[in-house]
């Protein structure tokens, strides 16, 4: 009943989410910090000026982070904290906190786990043409070469980019998230190009540098189908619908992970997507196409999806989503609890790209508050990240490579455009006063992480 020897329990965060200091020691604004000063877009008209404050109360962390005996901790780096400008002059107290953060980390014996990108892009790059400008991958690679340089000693994970899908979609086409655009989807397709590039030239750029041999992958988010009842028919629509591409947009699995991975975008989004492709010489899928040692997926919630036959349809079996059954459990963020998502998903998305699959986010948020006990007694995440942990455990009994768990998150933070109103917390944070107290999911978490996972708590259905 444990999980496999060697699998890594961790938690994740990233820096606009909790780091707060959002002008100390020399940083540089980032688009967030920018797009939250404007009215209306942040649900609590928050901002990540403060967040959990852990630039300052890092070492408070990773203290708690050992009583939970979380093994890896997935962190990303803010761009604009060591590079100000984005590119050019480095903030050597930016690169100190990293550093600090790191060595930290090393000595409670947690791996470190770094995201390079996770939304909190340089306004000052933004300022000159952002993702759409031909320069931005080679800003990135000067960005993450000098990270390499300063943190490669210690640091061996490395996550290029977290959710192209999201701060691509929802960043310049919706406009629900920093920077705010809405974009035509030929703009929308070029900055996929030129993140795609990204990636690219940061994987080159860690292996050609590193001072330790680096474990690097990616960790995007995408549609997860999974079949209403497990027969033939619809697992073959749930995994039509894990590698679907719709029209004018960039939400889905493939067109990244096949670039990426299988060197090619997808014909079908090709063929959608015709003229409105940017031009490209043949060389820039060679670049994008590197070497990774595993594939990193963030799923919170899936599809439900049953084979419908249509005579209209080109498909033989189209999938047909079908909605959530009424009264379905669902998380604050409105998400339909699926646990099978993390099988489905972890199955699907190992067949496609034979790489080992890590679960770079998964968690559910809620609102939570401290009892009149002063605790904090958040039991469905508890119910929640056992029903999602059995599905994992399924996957790897069945040969699937599945080597390691982030749960999101390490520390309630702002959620984007919701600011503080959404707690994915396994840490209870108390803004006002910065307070740190640990949930009921954290103490389970730490009996689970010490019994490999057999201690989790609802039987295998029989
Ligand atoms: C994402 C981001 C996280 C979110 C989390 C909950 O997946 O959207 O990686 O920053 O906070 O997923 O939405």
């Amino acid at each position: 009943m444990k999980f496999p020897e060697g699998f890594i329990w961790g938690a994740a965060t990233a820096s606009c989410q909790i780091e707060g200091a959002a002008q100390a020691d020399g940083k540089g604004p980032s688009i967030w910090d920018s797009f939250c000063k404007k009215p209306g877009v942040i649900a609590d008209a928050s901002t990540p000026e403060h967040a959990g404050d852990h630039y300052n109360l890092f070492r408070d962390d990773v203290a708690l982070m050992k009583q939970i005996g979380i093994q890896a901790y997935r962190f990303s780096i803010s761009w604009p904290r060591v590079l100000p400008d984005g590119t050019g002059r480095v903030n050597e107290a930016g690169i100190s906190f990293y550093e600090n953060l790191v060595d930290s980390l090393l000595c409670h014996n947690i791996q470190p786990w770094v995201t390079l990108f996770h939304w909190d892009y340089p306004q000052a790059l933004y300022d000159r043409g952002g993702w759409l400008n031909e320069q931005s991958s080679d800003w990135f690679e000067s960005y993450v070469r000098l990270i390499v340089d300063r943190l490669s000693d210690r640091v061996t994970h490395w996550i290029t980019l977290n959710e192209p899908q999201v701060y691509i979609e929802y960043g310049h086409k919706t406009g629900i998230h920093a920077p705010g655009l809405n974009l035509a989807f030929t703009d929308i397709l070029k900055i996929c190009h030129n993140s795609l590039l990204a990636h690219g030239k940061a994987v080159k750029t860690i292996r050609e540098h590193a001072k330790k041999t680096p474990i690097i992958g990616v960790a995007p988010v995408g549609i997860i189908g999974v079949p209403l009842q497990e027969n033939p028919e619809n697992i073959d629509a749930a995994r039509s619908t894990t590698f679907g591409i719709k029209p004018d947009s960039c939400w889905n699995n493939i067109w990244f992970g096949d670039p990426m991975v299988l060197g090619h975008y997808p014909e079908d989004g090709l063929r959608l997507y015709g003229d409105l492709m940017p031009d490209f010489p043949a060389s820039d899928l060679e670049l994008i196409k590197q070497p990774l040692d595993f594939y990193g997926t963030n799923i919170y919630t899936a599809d439900l999806i049953k084979a419908e036959k249509h005579d209209s349809w080109a498909l033989p079996n189209p999938p047909q989503v079908v909605n959530p059954p009424a009264g379905m459990p669902r998380s604050a963020m409105d998400w339909p609890v699926v646990p099978e998502s993390l099988y489905w998903g972890t199955r699907f998305l190992y067949e496609r790209y034979k790489l080992p699959v890590v679960i770079t986010e998964n968690g559910m948020a809620s609102h939570d508050w401290p009892c009149l006990d002063g605790q904090v007694h958040d039991s469905y995440r508890i119910d929640y990240t056992t029903r999602y942990l059995n599905q994992i455990r399924r996957a790897c009994r069945e040969g699937i490579a599945c080597p390691g768990y982030f749960h999101w998150s390490l520390l309630d933070n702002f959620e984007w455009a919701f600011g503080y109103s959404r707690r994915f917390g396994l840490i209870y944070i108390d803004y006002q006063t910065q307070k740190r107290i640990l949930k009921d999911s954290a103490l389970w978490y730490a009996d689970v992480i010490k019994s490999n996972g057999a201690g989790l708590g609802l039987r295998e259905k029989a």
